[in-house]
């Protein structure tokens, strides 16, 4: 039987399945994970995030990635686990990140040593040191001219998905050409995480797929092309810095010598990676229209299948490619669990103590409500953060724990409605899925049944399975989507949770309640959202 592996770089981790699979069966067979701040400490990271930065600005290191890539390969080596059966590998990483590469990298890729580690070799082909990251807010004037150049944020939504955010690569870039006119020069590849990590594993420059490349405001989704008029907007020559786009299932290459020497893995192959919500996507099974997923990872992500893109005309939500060769809704929220773990601090309890604080709380709170702005906000845009309290007593732990909870999830399926997909089942994941008191108000607020997976990280089950379908496409084999998921990801549904009418009326009141006072804190804060006309 064959194996296949799954690699999730994400915002503070890498995750690595294996999973065997043939016609018959697929079943997971190792699992590892570890934290960058603890397994790396010499990149001085703070929660994956190098700390010390301007405000709104957030950067992290290539370097740290592809050492860490460097880290995981050896343990799996050392697994015990029959390496020579290893067909495919492929991959997910947080989205929007890029790398600047200047033009020895594609030489350098091909020839790296196998004694020294990665990032001893690959300093030298950095045109710029750190990577901006998703949770970047800095770029709002790069927005701004994008949108002008490329004809309005509706045409950017219409062509892109998306109109410009913050943290997409496109104003990420255009901000590092007006400010580091050089160093931009000097690029000859910009990457994204993604395509960075699958570069290294082939040993070549490896392209963007449509899931991951929706992430920039640079591609368009009806050709999944790059698109000429935000191409041009963002920065000059940029289209001769950009790597290819393919197909989420193309083979990027195999498994350079560089990993074969060093850790004896055999010349499997390389399978273009993706972003972590793509992967999700399939490492949740949606790959039917119909049912929403929401991750409760570092960020907050609600998301859903399309067969055909319907733009989100309030501008807070975005269009991706999906692996499957669809496309997929996604809403975003920054303080997802960073902004728990904030309250969870703040009164001194483990996760254990969150958990009892919620069951001793009444659903609604007895009235008392947050606005959970601890950090710069994407859904809705908060530039300038800011916590808004409604009768919270200052020493009042338990009900801050709910306030918390139930303002993320009010928010979630408030701003999810620009999907129009009726949810009755949602399948959540991500690390916060854990904890089956948040759960509990998730399904109460969307009035929908709640399943929890055995497998929590499921951007690495999706990047697994990615690999299991981009394998059996390149040896001919016919493999639909529904049987790479079957067996793999609905035995693994290890819970499932109904929601209470009752407590999901009351938060139907609420949720006007929750709007109207959003709306009102958004009057008064910088947010610079474009208007719809
Ligand atoms: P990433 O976005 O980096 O992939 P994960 O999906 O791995 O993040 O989620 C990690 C987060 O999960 C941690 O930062 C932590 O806040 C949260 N978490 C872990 N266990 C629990 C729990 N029992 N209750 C609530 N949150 C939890
Ligand atoms: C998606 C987003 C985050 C990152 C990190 O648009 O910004 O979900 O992918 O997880």
């Amino acid at each position: 039987m064959s194996l296949y592996l799954g690699l999730d770089s994400s915002t503070q981790s890498l995750t690595a399945i294996v999973l065997e699979a043939d016609r018959a069966a697929t079943r997971v067979v190792y699992e590892h994970a570890f934290a960058f701040d603890e397994a790396l400490p010499a990149y001085g990271t703070r929660h994956g995030v190098i700390p010390g930065g301007e405000t709104g600005v957030a950067v992290s290191s290539p370097l740290l990635w592809a050492d860490a890539l460097d880290l995981m390969m050896a343990k799996i080596a050392a697994s015990g686990l029959d390496l020579s059966r290893l067909a495919a590998i492929a991959g997910s990483a947080q989205q929007h990140g890029s790398v600047y590469l200047n033009a020895s990298a594609a030489s350098v890729l091909g020839r790296l040593h196998p004694d020294r580690v990665p990032s001893a070799q690959l300093a030298g082909c950095l045109s710029r040191a750190v990577s901006p990251i998703w949770m970047d807010a800095s770029t709002s004037r790069e927005c701004a001219e994008i949108t002008d150049g490329a004809g309005g944020a509706l045409a950017l939504a219409e062509r892109t998905g998306s109109r410009a955010f913050e943290r997409f690569t496109g104003p990420q870039i255009r901000k590092f050409f007006k400010q580091q006119p050089e160093g931009y020069a000097a690029t000859d590849r910009v990457h994204l995480v993604s395509s960075f990590l699958a570069s290294l594993l082939a040993g070549r420059h490896a392209p963007i797929d449509p899931g991951d490349g929706s992430g920039m405001n640079l591609m368009e989704l009806a050709t999944k092309a790059w698109w000429p008029p935000a191409v041009d907007a963002t920065a000059p020559g940029l289209a001769a810095k950009l790597p290819d786009l393919a197909p989420s299932w193309t083979i990027a290459g195999t498994l350079s010598p560089y990993w074969q020497a060093r850790h004896g893995f055999p010349p499997a192959r390389v399978v273009v990676w993706s972003g972590d919500n793509p992967c999700s996507l399939v490492g949740t099974g949606l790959v039917r229209e119909g049912v929403a997923a929401i991750s409760l990872g570092t960020s907050d992500t609600i998301f859903s299948l399309m067969r055909e893109p319907r733009v989100d005309r309030t501008f807070t939500g975005h269009v991706f490619g999906a692996p499957t060769g669809d496309f997929m809704g996604l809403t975003v929220f920054a303080n997802g669990s960073i902004a728990r773990e904030r309250v969870r601090d703040q009164f001194g309890l483990t996760w254990s103590d969150f958990s009892a604080a919620l069951a001793a709380t009444p659903p609604g709170n007895d009235g008392r409500m947050m606005l959970p702005w601890f950090d710069p906000e994407i859904t809705p845009l908060v530039l300038q953060p800011g916590v808004r309290r409604f009768g919270l007593a200052p020493d009042a732990g338990a009900a801050h724990v709910r306030a918390i909870v139930e303002a993320q999830m009010m928010a979630l399926a408030l701003h999810a409605q620009w999907m129009q997909v009726e949810v009755t089942t949602i399948h959540a994941t991500g690390g916060a899925s854990a904890n089956r008191d948040i759960l509990r108000v998730m399904a109460d607020v969307f009035g929908a049944e709640v399943c929890q997976f055995e497998v929590g990280n499921s951007a690495c089950l999706g990047a697994a399975l990615r690999a299991r379908h981009a394998d059996a496409i390149a040896r001919g084999e016919r493999l639909t989507w529904d049987e790479v998921v079957a067996g793999v990801v609905e035995p693994m549904i290890s819970f499932r949770l109904q929601p209470n009418r009752d407590h999901h009326a009351l938060y139907e009141t609420l949720m006007r309640v929750y709007a109207a006072r959003e709306a009102e804190a958004l009057a008064n804060v910088e947010c610079g959202l474009p208007n719809a006309e």
